[in-house]
């Protein structure tokens, strides 16, 4: 049986050596995510004391205002991956084009790269809501000993060797799967330590949650728009409850623990919605999958898509499984 107070730490040494030919480096990769998270956790804690609210001035890749925590948060989980002769290339939603990173012997050794999401959720970083950040891990496609490229980093969320979050909230949580199940780690500020307090973590089949932006309503299609509908009716087990924080991290937690879906449509306004496929939704929805769950782009699952772009949009459909379901049975008879 699993031990509650077992650390993070503890737990990935464990996994590593439940898989005899393992070299050690996913888990080095992992405890690295694990130091950013713990750095970012305090800067995201003091922010209302020190001057890092607000926007740099900047516009990011995808042309929106960057937070000063965002970038913070980028530069900290570069710092992080970097070094450690295990990350080969990072993508990240603040920076314009992958950033390649060479081995210590300058022949492209590193075997890893790395797609995240350093601050999931800004607009709520002003005002003391929960963000989160998204991270995404492939083995690179190309030969070891040539230069990382764009291939590395296009491929489907079903090649993810693990993937996970951090939900910065009432408390700090990672959350990850590298593939055998989602397990959820809480840490104790204190010591400065995450310890296992979500073992083998399972997306309730049905629930009665629906996550959405409904200021976006008129945008959204007509199978979209019956589907909320559906939702609202009094009827079975419904009207469902409608919880929308505009942070996914803290969305998707939130409904993996106690049932639901989350969406984020395509609209009239935005034709692939707003999420991007590479360093929000594949993560996301291959946690999703590992606990049970589902995730779709309204037709097809999230971890088939084929990637064109690094900073590709998607529309998105996730959570419990029934829930999913039945909201793609709307989009297909509205269509
Ligand atoms: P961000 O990466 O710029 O923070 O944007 C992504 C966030 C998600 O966390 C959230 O689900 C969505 O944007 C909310 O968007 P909206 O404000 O349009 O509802
Ligand atoms: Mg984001």
């Amino acid at each position: 049986m699993t031990k509650k107070n077992k650390t993070l730490g503890e737990f990935i040494i464990e996994n590593q050596r439940a898989f005899p030919y393992s070299t050690g480096e996913l888990s080095k990769l992992i405890n690295a995510i694990r130091l950013a998270a713990k750095v970012v956790n305090h800067e995201v804690n003091k922010a209302g004391l020190v001057d890092v609210l607000g926007s740099s001035g900047d516009i990011n890749a995808q042309g929106e205002d960057q937070q000063k925590l965002d970038v913070l948060a980028n530069e900290k989980f570069i710092q992080s991956l970097t070094n450690r002769e295990i990350v080969c290339g990072i993508a990240s939603e603040e920076e314009d084009d992958f950033v390649a990173i060479n081995s210590h012997d300058n022949n492209n050794q590193n075997k890893y790269v790395v797609l995240f999401d350093p601050l999931d959720g800004s607009s709520n970083i002003d005002v003391n809501v929960s963000v989160g950040t998204i991270f995404s891990i492939y083995r690179r496609v190309t030969p070891i000993g040539t230069p990382v490229t764009i291939d590395d980093f296009l491929q489907p969320g079903r090649d993810q060797v693990a993937a996970g979050y951090v939900v910065y909230g009432t408390s700090t949580m990672l959350v990850y799967t590298t593939g055998y199940g989602v397990n959820g780690f809480t840490l104790n500020p204190a010591i400065g330590t995450f310890y296992l307090s979500h073992p083998n973590m399972q997306y309730p089949e049905n629930g009665s949650i629906y996550s959405v932006n409904e200021g976006n309503y008129v945008h959204f299609p007509e199978g979209v728009k019956k589907y909320i509908k559906y939702c609202q009716m009094e009827e079975e087990d419904r009207p469902y409850t409608s919880r929308y924080i505009g942070s996914l991290v803290s969305d998707f937690h939130r409904n993996m623990i106690k049932g639901g879906i989350f969406l984020y449509p395509e609209s009239s306004k935005a034709m692939n919605g707003k999420l991007r496929l590479l360093y929000e939704c594949n993560p996301i929805a291959y946690l999703a999958e590992q606990a049970g769950g589902k995730a779709s782009d309204g037709t097809r699952a999230i971890l088939d898509i084929k990637p064109t772009e690094l900073h590709q949009r998607v529309p998105f459909y996730c959570g419990s499984k029934k829930m999913v379901e039945k909201a793609e049975e709307f989009i297909e008879n509205y269509k």
